[in-house]
């Protein structure tokens, strides 16, 4: 890599901490050979934000970070990139809750983060900006004069421009896409979405497979499918911690077959179909009733946003309905947990699952579908069922694929997944094991920074459109 790596994103996370994800970890290989930067949010609500810079070294990178004031924290983040954005980006426009000061905060909180972060680059430094809560920072850098390259991934999907049209400030939220030199996508499908909106909605033109052109700007536009570290997480399964935890499972469930769900606990996740289609499992397939258990882990998650509290109560009656209508003394169908699993056990609950439920309503990638897969035993692998909605089912085409809202389809399916053959089993993984081991996350932030290096600059100047007073008159 030529010059240094500034990343940004809402939270930052120590690289070299033990529960660092996938993503830390492969940004934090890349920010550590560029002797990079990362610069986000602290996760701290704060009284007195301005002023506030945080500098940190974790080793060769280093972290920058701000804290929020309450006001800025509530409409940013829970207001309207939580309460609007994700929603909306899953098509949930029921879920969405519009209201302008909010997105007067999401500008204000990105404008300041980029005057936070202008003073810390130098020439030459590429800017990798996440996600759907900082959409606006290359328009806010641009306004301020930076012409670093700066490039953008969106880890949720794009839905279609329709559904985009409904945001009010819907304009300006993609307008902002193109003051970066590369905007980057999870799927072609997502990546089509973007395209057909700029053609439709802001009289631009897709000038071939990856590049748009808008507003006298062209930027270039590309599907990364993210991917997890295969070396990393099994490397985790044959520590002590991660075999207990298989050994354990398979001493508890000697007689059944596990079916396995880890998730966040977020309406995208399709937990209350997941527990109907089980339900229709048990009923239709009666054989299956004694032998099959679902264990279904859902952490916690931005408890404080009003629809979150609805999807738990919800998933909660759903398996308390399951356990009491079929549950015998010496079975039960469904064991829920409202928490998470340390990730380095993780590796063990999955290798000792026959089936992994992972039915997404919409998911821009969902990286448990490939941690499932590369934590088989190749030799007796256990059967992916995979949502068609997730963004993994554009590579993951040997999984098992379901429509969520199909409750009996998505029933003889699992019935499928509990009944396949050994040879059809290790045929399916060992195709799902190559993807996802080519594909991995080290792959996924090379392929990007290079795209980004290469990537021509947005032709055109900055124009007082992009000027945040603009935005506001414009909300
Ligand atoms: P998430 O919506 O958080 O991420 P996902 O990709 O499935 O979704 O999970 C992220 C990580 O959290 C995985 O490593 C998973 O193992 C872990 N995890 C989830 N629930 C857990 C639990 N109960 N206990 C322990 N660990 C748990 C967003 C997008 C996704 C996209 C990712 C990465 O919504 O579509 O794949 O970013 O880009």
């Amino acid at each position: 890599m030529a010059g240094r790596l500034v990343a940004v994103s809402n939270r930052v996370a120590d690289p070299r901490k033990l529960g660092a994800g996938g993503l830390a970890v492969a940004l934090g290989e890349l920010l550590n050979t560029s002797g990079g930067l990362w610069f986000g949010w602290n996760g701290k609500i704060t009284d007195d934000p301005s002023g506030g810079l945080h500098l940190q070294r974790a080793g060769k990178v280093t972290l920058a970070t701000i804290g929020l004031s309450r006001a800025d924290h509530d409409a940013y983040y829970l207001g309207y990139s939580n309460g609007v954005l994700w929603p909306v980006f899953h098509y949930r426009l029921d879920l969405a809750d519009f209201d302008s000061a909010d997105v007067e905060a999401y500008r204000r909180v990105n404008r300041l983060m980029a005057q936070e972060l202008l003073p810390l680059l130098r020439p030459g430094d590429i800017i990798w900006v996440h996600d759907y809560q900082m959409i606006p920072m290359a328009a806010e850098l641009r306004a301020l004069g930076c012409d670093h390259r700066i490039g953008f991934f969106l880890h949720i999907p794009l839905p279609p421009r329709t559904i985009l049209a409904a945001i009010p400030q819907h304009d300006r939220l993609m307008r902002s896409l193109m003051s970066y030199n590369l905007v980057g996508f999870q799927t072609q499908m997502d990546a089509d979405h973007f395209a057909d909106y700029v053609e439709a909605e802001s009289g631009g033109q897709r000038q071939d497979r990856d590049r748009v052109g808008a507003y006298g700007r062209t930027t270039c536009v590309r599907a990364f499918p993210i991917g997890i570290d295969v070396d990393r997480l099994q490397a985790m399964a044959r520590e002590p911690d991660s075999q207990g935890m298989a050994a354990m499972m398979r001493e508890q469930y000697s007689k059944r077959q596990v079916l396995v769900g880890v998730d966040r606990l977020d309406y995208s996740k399709g937990l209350p179909q997941r527990m109907l289609a089980f339900r229709r499992l048990l009923e239709r397939y009666p054989e299956n009733r004694q032998s099959a258990t679902l264990i279904q882990v859902a952490a916690p998650s931005r408890e404080n946003v009003e629809a979150y509290a609805d999807i738990r109560s919800q998933l909660e009656s759903l398996c308390g309905a399951l356990n009491g209508d079929f549950g015998e003394l010496d079975w039960m169908p469904v064991r829920y947990m409202r928490r998470s699993v340390a990730r380095r056990r993780l590796p063990g609950l999955f290798a000792a699952s026959r089936v992994a439920l992972v039915t997404p309503l919409r998911d821009g990638m969902n990286l448990v579908a490939k941690e499932f897969v590369a934590s088989q035993d190749p030799d007796d692998p256990g059967v992916l069922v995979l949502s068609r909605f997730a963004g993994a089912a554009e590579q993951l085409t040997d999984a098992l694929l379901v429509n969520p809202y199909d409750t009996a389809g998505t029933a003889d399916v699992i019935q499928q997944a509990l009944h396949m053959p050994l040879e059809e089993r290790r045929r399916r993984h060992a195709r799902l094991m190559a993807l996802v081991r080519e594909f991995d996350v080290h792959w996924w932030a090379r392929a990007y920074v290079a795209t980004l290096e290469a990537a021509p600059f947005p032709s055109g100047e900055p124009t007082a459109d992009d000027s945040v007073n603009n935005d506001v008159e414009r909300a």
